[in-house]
């Protein structure tokens, strides 16, 4: 494991063992049987690429209205309880008091990517978002916490958990794209990523 920063992000690359990633799978195994992978169609009506779930009290959705945090999966069940393999990780480097209240579940295959954004619809900054990333290697982003400004990109790897708190909470960032293949992790390919959230 080695630990480093990037304009405030802290990533702790190879946290996770092979072994620690295959237990984190089963049991996201277990969580997409409850809650399945859907597909968010922004307020302008277009799916986004990457395919969504979550765990917790909370998960994330979007339509029409905008996005939002709600506390049903869109078939109506409740979301399923975040595994305690996840859990660890959270208590691990989170350094917040707090349990997350969220797991979004983030599936990546083929093109997928994801837009530059700021996680800002929570209500207390306090806490960080804490992201680990399984399988494919992915090409993460970071900005700034105003739009726009120079960026600065790093590759996440299976098993490295990425951590957004204090200054860096709120810094632009996203997925411009991923190394397909580089890992054979999942089946089928491609990558997932965790965030772990304080959400109220
Ligand atoms: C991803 N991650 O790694 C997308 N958000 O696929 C995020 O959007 C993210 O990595 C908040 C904190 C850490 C993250
Ligand atoms: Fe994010």
């Amino acid at each position: 494991m080695s630990k480093l920063s990037l304009r405030g992000v802290d990533v702790y690359a190879g946290l996770l063992d092979p072994a620690a990633q295959t237990a984190i799978l089963a049991d996201l195994r277990s969580v997409v049987k409850q809650a399945p992978f859907f597909r968010l169609k922004t307020r302008f009506g277009q799916s986004l690429s990457v395919q969504m779930t979550a765990a917790g009290q909370y998960g994330w959705f979007s339509d029409a209205k905008g996005y939002r945090y709600v506390d049903r999966h869109p078939d109506g069940q409740e979301w399923p309880a975040i595994p305690d393999s996840v859990m660890q990780v959270w208590e691990q480097v989170s350094g917040c008091a707090r349990r997350p209240e969220c797991c979004l579940v983030n599936l990546y295959r083929d093109t997928a990517r994801m837009g530059l954004h700021q996680d800002r619809d929570e209500a207390d900054f306090d806490c960080p978002v804490v992201s680990i990333s399984l399988g494919d290697d992915a090409l993460f982003r970071i900005g700034n916490v105003e739009k726009g400004g120079k960026n600065e990109s790093l590759w996440l790897r299976s098993g490295d958990v990425a951590v957004l708190g204090g200054d860096a909470r709120l810094v632009y960032h996203g997925i411009d794209k991923l190394r397909l293949g580089s890992s054979t992790l999942l089946q089928g390919g491609g990558r997932i990523n965790l965030t772990l959230r304080v959400v109220t």
